[in-house]
């Protein structure tokens, strides 16, 4: 058996989570709120940019056959950051109204981790799993999506036929080097691809549920600066924070030498 039908055998149940998720039934019969929307857009835009450095920490790494692909996706991500962009603009929503929710952070830095510290085998079996995730998952939402949505591109970009034959041609890759790898590294990619599908239902859960950070108020937003993780240095702290009430910081009397 392949690699990955392995692998989807056996994690059936993550991946029924994944397509039975109320966040894309909601989205897919228009019942989802605005405001429930926005969070997903709002991370998601961060989890996007993150991932081109993920795919750059690759291309080093990787046989040279996948270095036109490898870069093919960072255009593609670039890309994919102005759609997030002109759709942000069209429904009145500030990209950069958040910092990261805590889940959001934390796949974020599992991929950054993953690109730096793991065999590339491993690496891009994360890489398949979350596009193959949003994939299946945008197919869920086309079925019965009103064509007129604003969310309709979305659906164009990751369930439309350019992205599933680029899922498809990952996923002979990945097959490839399943095979070429031994049984621990074989099973340290079923391992990463698992944990990769539990980080996709942790993901529509934040959007859902707009998580926070565990354990804290949103008085954690007192930073002077605003939150270290912000990646858009230039965006001022206070909106970074905005959509955690009317304090912000950065508003209060203290000066740059005290921070
Ligand atoms: C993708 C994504 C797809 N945008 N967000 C999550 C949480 N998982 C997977 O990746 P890409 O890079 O947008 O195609």
């Amino acid at each position: 058996m392949s690699f990955i039908a392995e692998q989807d055998r056996r994690f059936d149940p993550l991946w029924t989570r994944i397509r039975e998720h109320r966040f894309l039934a909601r989205t897919r019969d228009g019942s989802i709120s605005d405001e429930t929307f926005a969070v997903w857009l709002r991370q998601d835009y961060l989890f996007v940019e993150a991932a081109i450095p993920f795919i750059a920490a690759l291309i080093p790494r990787a046989p040279t056959e996948h270095w036109s692909a490898l870069s093919g996706v960072v255009a593609a991500l670039e890309k994919e950051l102005k759609l997030f962009e002109e759709r942000a603009a069209r429904v009145g929503v500030d990209l950069r109204g958040a910092p990261p929710a805590f889940t959001c952070h934390a796949y974020i830095q599992f991929l950054l981790a993953t690109a730096h510290t793991r065999s590339y085998a491993e690496a891009y079996t994360v890489l398949y799993a979350a596009e193959r995730a949003y994939h299946e998952s945008w197919l869920v939402v086309r079925e019965g999506l009103d064509p007129d949505s604003p969310w309709m591109p979305f659906v164009e970009n990751w369930a439309g036929d350019e992205f599933a034959g680029y899922v498809s041609y990952l996923g002979g890759e990945l097959e490839k080097l399943a095979q070429a790898a031994g049984p621990a590294e074989r099973a340290r990619m079923a391992e990463l691809y698992r944990l990769t599908l539990l980080y996709e239902i942790a993901f529509w859960e934040m959007a859902v549920t707009a998580e926070g950070w565990p354990g804290v108020d949103d008085d954690m937003a007192d930073a002077p600066e605003g939150p270290a993780w912000n990646p858009d240095v230039d965006a001022a702290p206070e909106r970074a924070w905005s959509h955690m009430g009317e304090r912000a910081p950065g508003t209060d009397e203290t000066s740059d030498t005290e921070r």
